[in-house]
């Protein structure tokens, strides 16, 4: 990928070279000011870093360099005969900030295939080590973590290697971890669902597809559905538990593998990606409960009420910045409109999303009632037969790899220092308040 490569080097080069000259004239300039308010409650809204692949509105949603994700299902190139995006064509905007051609992406999905042959047994060794009932997240982290040994980065660091080669040693780390995801998830999947086996990518195969391919969903609408999701879960801007947990442990120079399990473990949170797979379970147990599979809006009402007085959140719904449905729902919404209109918990979903919002708002505290990405993904996953929704999670782990190992060959190449934020104690706040302190000035 060599001309991959250079391409995202004359682009670094010149932004690096344009934000010296940015911060030399308008370093000292204020961005804004920060609330007592925001450093107890989660620094929402406290601009705070630099991240290139994309970026979030709160009203309109994400956009990736640029571009809505209508946009990229009718920009980005197709595999043939499909119509969702290839992820290969996003890894591509998200590192050059150039739409990829056909052939671009092709190339891509050949170099990835190439780079995931002869991953090391000791991968499938640590993974095994587990018990088979260990969360697929947990595997999918220790399968990532077991493939350090391999980082060039950490290889080349510990020998002495100039900092103006970081970058070229972190797009290396980084194209060879995202080619072997697939893999590691797909032995994940098998080892825990159906039989351990260590299958080899396919040359002639897409990236989705392969993936598709390894867990046994051998089928083109799945292998489309596959690329919808890599595409849309891939890059949420910097400020996610996931992309910034990826961008701090980074901050260390700590490698591409290093960084990318930290913010896995923090995907696997239930107020963050873990919530597909509550949002699910929560259907299932609710369809229980009432006693059956297209409960009424007054039932689903009636269960999140129950929901709320037990405490609980509604998983799938609400978000720390968007202020509207989220269009990665919209997306996955169409995407069902096409392929499966009558399919009963995709109309469940439908159903969940009219009574929903307006109850979530009635409580006058939650900011944004509308869905998230969460809402909607288990019910076409579940569509072609993937039941276990203790896996959806790593599926979504598989997607942000390609947003924030872009970011990661982004922070080399621009040489970003070590993330390192102030904090203080509650004494000296309460010390600041009477005028006996003054950290702040
Ligand atoms: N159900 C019940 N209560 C909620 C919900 C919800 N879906 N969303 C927010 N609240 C509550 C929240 O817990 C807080 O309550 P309290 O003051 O008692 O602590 C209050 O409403 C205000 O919260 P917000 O400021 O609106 O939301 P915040 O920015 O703190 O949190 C989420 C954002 C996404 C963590 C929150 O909306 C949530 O817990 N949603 C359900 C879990 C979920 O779907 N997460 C996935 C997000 C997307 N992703 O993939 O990461
Ligand atoms: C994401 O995709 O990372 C989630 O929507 C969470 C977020 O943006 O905070």
């Amino acid at each position: 990928m060599e001309k991959l490569k250079t391409l995202f080097k004359s682009k670094a080069d010149a932004l690096s070279t344009e934000i010296k000259d940015v911060l030399k004239e308008h370093g000292s300039k204020k961005i804004g000011e920060v609330q007592l308010a925001q450093i107890y409650q989660g620094m929402r809204g406290i601009t705070g870093m630099v991240y290139e692949p994309s970026l979030l509105d709160a009203q309109e949603g994400i956009r990736f360099r640029g571009y809505t994700i209508p946009e990229l299902q009718q920009k980005l190139p197709k595999a043939k005969g499909g119509q969702e995006p290839l992820p290969e064509g996003l890894f591509y905007l998200m590192l050059t900030g150039e739409l990829p051609s056909d052939a671009d992406v092709l190339e891509l999905s050949k170099d990835w295939a190439n780079r995931a042959k002869n991953t090391p047994a000791h991968v499938w060794k640590a993974i095994d080590a587990l018990p088979k009932e260990t969360h697929p997240m947990t595997q999918f982290v220790v399968g990532v973590m077991a493939l350090q040994t391999e980082s060039i980065f950490s290889k080349k660091y510990a020998e002495g290697v100039n900092k103006k080669e970081y970058w070229a040693l972190t797009f290396e780390d980084s194209m060879n971890l995202i080619a072997r995801l697939p893999q590691i998830a797909a032995y994940v999947y098998n080892r825990k669902y159906r039989q351990a086996a260590v299958i080899e990518v396919d040359a002639n195969l897409d990236w989705s597809a392969n993936f598709a391919k390894m867990i046994g969903y051998d089928n083109a609408g799945f292998s489309e559905l596959m690329r919808l999701y890599f595409t849309i879960h891939a890059d949420h801007e910097g400020g996610n538990v996931s992309a910034h947990t990826t961008h701090l442990v980074g901050s260390a120079l700590s490698d591409a593998y290093l960084s990318f399990a930290a913010g896995m473990n923090g995907l696997a949170g239930p107020l963050h990606g873990l919530a597909n797979q509550e949002v699910i379970k929560w259907i299932k147990e609710m369809q229980k409960t009432i006693g059956t599979e297209t409960p009424s809006g007054e039932q689903i009402a009636a269960y999140v009420q129950k929901t709320l007085s037990d405490g609980k959140v509604v998983p799938g719904y609400g978000h720390a910045v968007l202020r509207k449905t989220d269009p990665r729902f919209t997306a996955q919404q169409e995407f069902a409109k096409k392929h499966m209109p009558a399919d009963p918990m995709v109309n469940t979903v439908w159903k969940i999303f009219e009574t929903v919002p307006p109850i979530l708002n009635s409580l006058g505290k939650i900011k944004n009632p509308w869905p998230n990405v969460d809402a909607h993904s288990g019910a076409l996953l579940l569509h072609y037969g993937m039941k276990e929704y203790e896996y959806y999670t790593v599926l979504f782990g598989v997607s942000r790899a390609l947003g924030v190992r872009a970011a990661l060959c982004w922070s080399r190449a621009l040489g970003f220092p070590i993330e390192r934020p102030k904090s203080v104690t509650h004494e000296n706040v309460k010390a600041w308040l009477k005028g006996e302190d003054t950290i702040w000035e």
